[in-house]
């Protein structure tokens, strides 16, 4: 399951709106005779490019795979039925397909004859499609909140402009999180003050393989010439005319967006949070107090508590990642 858990997550992989999978075939002398993983919507499933790389091999062999065996005709074949075919004896996987339309394959092996196992690691081929799964599962992207705050509580110094907070390492980690995520969003007066770019970028400046949707949200007027809007080669940014949380979901999710970063300003976070619409929060603390200017939030009506998941160290600042707690009436 390892070897197919790595499969998964190879860098050629751009499975965006369909999850990361991976699958050996293993011979009955335990020997891997065959590897596949699913590359992109619409391209085989990670099963069928393993059974074709097995060939005749595949023959009494076990089928390790990390999604339940899909048993529907979307873009491709149903999986369930290229195992039976090609005479798997075994199937292994590691998590339950939660899709109404490609779930229940396991039922259908089992069925046929084949002795099927699941839920090995399931946990961790969760995590690699934690953003699927959290939309099939409640219906709308998976979102992370992330600020950068001094230790005073401020985003920006007196007056409020941009202000430097965190140091360059928090920012290649933001650079980096914002490749694997599907859409990148701020408020309409971050935007103005700041004229952010919020690509994804590495240490030297340089644009990342996989980028971000840009999007602003907010009914404000904006000049055009504002960073966001700037066609880097990746297409321009989008203003999304809409304050109210549950919507702009609905319409990023209509765009195919599965997992979304807000990037502030304190407006938006606190609408998020108070809206109960928060998965992750990546809270940057920096070593300075700036002493006077606008902090991380607006203010809620009611406290909220957060569970915190890791605190790491990263270069000079600390990452605090947590979970909103439920709320007493959640
Ligand atoms: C599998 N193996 O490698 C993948 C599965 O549009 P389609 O036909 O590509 O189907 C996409 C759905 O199939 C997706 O939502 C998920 O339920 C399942 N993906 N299943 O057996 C795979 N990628
Ligand atoms: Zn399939």
């Amino acid at each position: 399951m390892r070897e197919a858990l790595a499969l998964a997550v190879l860098p050629d992989v751009k499975c965006s709106p369909n999850p990361r999978v991976g699958c050996v075939i293993v011979s009955t002398s335990g020997e891997i005779v065959g590897r596949g993983h699913h590359v992109a919507a619409g391209l085989p499933h990670a099963e069928v490019n393993a059974i074709a790389a097995a060939g005749e091999l595949a023959r009494g062999s076990t089928a390790v795979v990390t999604l339940e065996p899909c048993q529907h005709t979307g873009r491709t074949g149903p999986c369930t039925q290229a195992l039976i075919e090609a005479g798997v004896s075994q199937v292994i996987y590691a998590q339950a397909d939660p899709t109404d339309i490609a779930g229940g394959g396991a039922a259908e092996l089992v069925h046929a004859g084949i002795a099927v196992i699941g839920g090995v690691l399931a946990d961790e081929a969760e995590i690699i499609n934690r953003a699927w799964t959290h939309v099939q599962v409640t219906g709308r992207p998976f979102v992370s909140i992330k600020t950068a705050m001094s230790l005073d509580g401020r985003v920006a110094g007196a007056g409020g402009g941009p202000t430097t907070i965190t140091g360059a390492a928090a920012r290649v980690w933001v650079g980096q999180f914002r490749s694997e995520v599907d859409a990148v969003l701020v408020g309409a007066n971050t935007v103005s003050v700041d004229n952010p770019a919020l690509t994804a970028r590495d240490n030297s400046g340089a644009l990342l393989p996989n980028q971000p949707l840009r999007v602003v949200v907010g009914g404000r007027r904006l000049s055009t010439d504002l960073k966001i809007f700037a066609d880097v080669g990746v297409g321009p940014g989008i203003q999304i005319r809409e304050h109210d949380p549950e919507r702009i979901l609905k319409l990023l999710l209509a765009q195919k967006v599965q997992q979304v970063l807000i990037e502030g300003g304190p407006t938006l976070i606190a609408a998020f949070v108070e809206a109960g619409l928060v998965d992750e929060i990546l809270w940057f603390v920096a070593p300075q107090f700036l002493g006077a200017g606008p902090v991380a939030m607006a203010p809620l009506p009611r406290p909220r508590a957060v569970t915190v998941t890791a605190v790491e160290v990263i270069g000079s600042d600390v990452l605090i990642r947590g979970a909103l707690s439920p709320a007493p009436s959640d």
